[in-house]
């Protein structure tokens, strides 16, 4: 039984040590120096090599240093019958909390209109609503979604939450399903976006769905760029009816320097940041997680495990 990495890109030593560290009793080996395939049980996985894991026949768990999984669905011949296991961290959950409170409150405190009044020297004294006066939408409640709906709501906004399935978040007003989703967009300040990138949720955010939003909305997606339809977010800001966006992720990566977002006045770019799998926490996550496995425990008592017919 060993356990093989394939991260050709995330400080794959770094993370081999650490995983070492708090499980010196594991065979621990680095794609391509595996050894005898037959031998690898576990696969711990950032963007692994296109082909290589269809190469490990007798794997128990595919272990994703993301949240996000679609680094290792990119490969088409990525085995679906084997469990995939995305990160669920605290760090992780902590980073993405402090990224959204932050940038739903630049918005909540009118920050990108004081900017501009700044800048043209004009003293207005606009004064920001209360937080019981704001509403927030999150859409995509799940784990990190639902963590960071709680949070808003503990702070006072006007909290929502949209998903696939139904939620009941103390707090936060829960929309399910396309047959929800202008209820949910139509009444809301600030939208949050922290859906997974899935057939299902490809350009959700569309000419249509942000006309359902009011007029001067603002959005903050931390979730994947594959969410936005990119012309149909310039065209909103440009009307005026999208009042401006904070992007943390993108249909390409790193962002091309001709894209139109680098220099828009009402764009807020941060380079895929929101929040980092942290090593130190999560390399703790994988190891608990084989040893759970290893030691004949269940995959449905394993957090993170990813449904193969929903895609994330
Ligand atoms: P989860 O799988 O726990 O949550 C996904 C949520 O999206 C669920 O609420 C799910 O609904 C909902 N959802 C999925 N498909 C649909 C759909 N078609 N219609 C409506 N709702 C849908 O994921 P996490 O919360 O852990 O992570 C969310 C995403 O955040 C990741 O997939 C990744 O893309 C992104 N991310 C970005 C980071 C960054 O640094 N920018 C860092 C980490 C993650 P239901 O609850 O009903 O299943
Ligand atoms: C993730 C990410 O999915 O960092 O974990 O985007």
């Amino acid at each position: 039984m060993a356990v093989a990495m394939l991260n050709t890109l995330d400080h794959c030593e770094a993370w081999a040590e650490a995983i070492r560290s708090h499980a010196p009793e594991l065979d621990l080996r680095i794609w391509p120096e595996i050894g005898n395939a037959e031998e690898i049980t576990h696969a711990v996985v950032c963007h692994p090599e296109v082909g290589a894991l269809k190469q490990l026949p007798n794997l128990k768990a595919m272990h994703s240093l993301w949240a996000g999984i679609d680094h290792v669905t990119k490969d088409p011949e990525m085995p679906w019958s084997v469990p995939l296991i995305r990160m669920v961290d605290h760090s992780l959950s902590q980073g993405m909390k402090d990224y959204v409170t932050g940038h739903v409150y630049r918005y909540h405190l009118m920050m990108p209109v004081f900017e501009a009044l700044q800048a043209v020297k004009i003293w207005n004294q606009s004064v920001p609503p209360l937080v019981e006066e704001r509403a927030v939408g999150v859409m995509g409640i799940g784990v990190l979604g639902a963590d960071i709906a709680k949070q808003l709501a503990g702070l006072g906004f006007k909290t929502s939450g949209w998903a696939r399935s139904k939620k009941d978040i103390p707090g936060v007003t829960c929309y399910a399903g396309s047959g929800e989703m202008e209820a949910f967009l139509s009444g809301l300040d600030i939208l949050v976006l922290l859906l997974p990138n899935t057939p299902e949720t490809a350009d959700i955010i569309n000419r249509e769905s942000l006309a359902m939003l009011p007029k001067g909305a603002a959005i903050v997606n931390a979730g994947r760029g594959t969410l936005i339809d990119d012309d149909a977010l310039i065209e909103a800001i440009d009307s005026g009816h999208i009042s401006g966006a904070t992007l943390d992720v993108f249909k390409t990566e790193p962002l091309p320097e001709d894209h139109p977002y680098w220099t828009h006045p009402n764009v807020v770019i941060t380079p895929h940041v929101a929040a980092e799998t942290r090593i130190s926490t999560a390399s703790q996550v994988i190891v608990k997680n084989i040893r759970h496995l290893d030691g004949g425990g269940a995959i449905a008592g394993i957090e993170g495990v990813v449904n193969a017919d929903a895609g994330y």
